[in-house]
């Protein structure tokens, strides 16, 4: 998968070349590639923002350095290049939900291009006229405000990218992960504990050391079931009733 982002602050995106996607970048799963906006500006003062037509506080992001940047970022592809057309991710607190059946869904297009916008956002026509020529998601990463779109890409590019063909060491562990489709299908991760079974006066549930698998797999739904109820009720409403066993309507 090819990635671009397009920030004001392209340093922000070290944390990118780290662990687990910078290894997936290292083994050419991943080609990330971060972007300064202000390349694609022409004044002394590399201008990107200015005043909000309209009125209002603070400022919005200039329409012509956008245009240029995702135009050049769009020329930048080799002939016969396999990757078109790219998806363009806005990351914005307006944004529609990224959930992971967001990730895994963008996790399917060959190249993604993210625009960070800063300040009050970036003036609407960029995303209008983008969209007449690409796939446009605006995204939010929760119900609270970040100062940039930057951390957003991070987050996202990491919830998508360990979902690429062979960027988890074991292709079993992204399964039932809380919130993936699967077996645990919407219940949250119960508790997990390794060596030693005593650690400061505490001990490990005895049936995680039974060898009774059966007993241990209906131990940790329940566990994940309590989990669910305890921090996100509103998840079990969408639980499939039929994915519920009949222990966890009476939990
Ligand atoms: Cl994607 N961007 C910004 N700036 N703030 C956010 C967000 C995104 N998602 C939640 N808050």
């Amino acid at each position: 998968m090819r990635v671009d982002v397009i920030t004001i602050f392209p340093e922000y995106l070290a944390p990118l070349g780290v662990s687990l996607i910078g290894k997936a970048a290292d083994r050419g799963l991943l080609d990330i590639r971060a972007h300064d906006l202000r390349d694609w500006t022409h004044d002394v003062h590399r201008t990107v923002d200015d005043t909000p037509y309209g009125g209002g506080p603070g400022m919005v992001m200039k329409p012509e350095p956008w245009g240029e940047a995702l135009d050049a970022v769009l020329a930048d592809v080799p002939p016969e290049s396999p990757e078109l057309p790219p998806t363009l991710v806005v990351p914005t607190p307006s944004g529609r939900p990224f959930t992971q059946a967001k990730a895994a869904q963008l996790a399917e297009s060959p190249w993604l291009i993210f625009a960070c916008g800063r300040y009050e956002g970036i003036d609407r026509r960029v995303i209008d006229a983008a969209a007449e020529r690409m796939a446009v998601e605006e995204l939010s990463i929760g119900d609270y405000v970040l100062a940039g779109g930057e951390v957003a890409v991070l987050v996202m590019v990491e919830a998508i990218g360990r979902l690429l063909p062979g960027v988890l060491g074991n292709a079993e562990s992204a399964r039932d992960d809380s919130f993936a489709a699967g077996a645990m299908e919407s219940l949250l991760e119960g508790p997990a504990y390794t060596k030693p079974a005593e650690w400061r006066g505490r001990t490990v549930p005895e049936i995680l050391t039974s060898g009774n698998h059966g007993a241990i797999a209906r131990w940790r739904r329940e566990q994940a079931f309590a989990r669910t109820a305890a921090h996100r009720p509103e998840l079990l409403a969408r639980l499939d009733p039929a994915a519920l066993d009949k222990r966890d309507r009476l939990a």
